[in-house]
């Protein structure tokens, strides 16, 4: 499926595709903006099907209902959230369209790049290992300023393209999802990828 949203400050779009011969899709996406923010995150529950599915979409529940919380306690609650199940990888957004501000973070295998149109790209390495509900080291929370045209794009494991640093400088986000396409009918994984743009 392809989703997307657009208002004066950003342009988003999220592509998901179940693992191949899967009907549950292990990944689960949040996305949500308003005229003065965004927030959105994917997850990626460990293992596939039913018990994936019911890591991650619990992760994006607790997102949803706790979206106005900073991203250190939305991880934590999060990782609170993942006691009795089976755990997932996480990474967060913020934006905040006022002071042009972009926050992130992020634990495990879902990755994360910047991109300015100054050229320059960010792309931190996520903390190690997944959220369990047992204490988590410290997990570093990254602030960018962003500018117009800024672009940013978060994807979890099962999407594995070779030169995504160039898509994401010369590209829309509707062209970069056409170009995608070719790498996301694979069917390895589950996969999840948002791309936005801000305005
Ligand atoms: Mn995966």
């Amino acid at each position: 499926m392809i989703w997307t949203e657009a208002n004066q400050h950003i342009r988003a779009l999220v592509y998901q595709i179940p693992k191949e011969g899967k009907r549950i899709c292990g990944d689960s996406f949040y996305f949500h903006t308003t005229d003065t923010s965004m927030i959105c995150s994917v997850a990626d529950g460990l293992g596939s099907g039913d018990l994936a599915h019911e890591s991650s979409s619990t992760i994006s529940q607790i997102i949803e209902k706790y979206r106005d919380d900073d991203i250190q306690n939305l991880m934590e609650r999060c990782n609170q959230a993942m006691k009795h199940k089976r755990g997932a990888t996480v990474a967060i957004i913020k934006a905040d369209f006022k002071t042009k501000t972009l926050t992130y973070s992020s634990v495990g295998n879902i990755r994360f790049i910047l991109y300015h149109p100054s050229d320059q790209f960010f792309s931190p390495i996520p903390a190690k290992g997944y959220l369990s509900g047992k204490p988590h080291t410290t997990k570093k929370t990254f602030t960018y300023s962003y500018q117009q045209g800024s672009k940013f794009m978060i994807y979890s494991d099962g999407l594995s393209v070779p030169a995504l640093r160039h898509e994401l400088k010369h590209h829309s986000p509707e062209t970069i999802s056409q170009k995608l396409e070719m790498y996301t009918t694979q069917g390895n994984d589950d996969l999840t990828y948002i791309i936005g743009q801000f305005c």
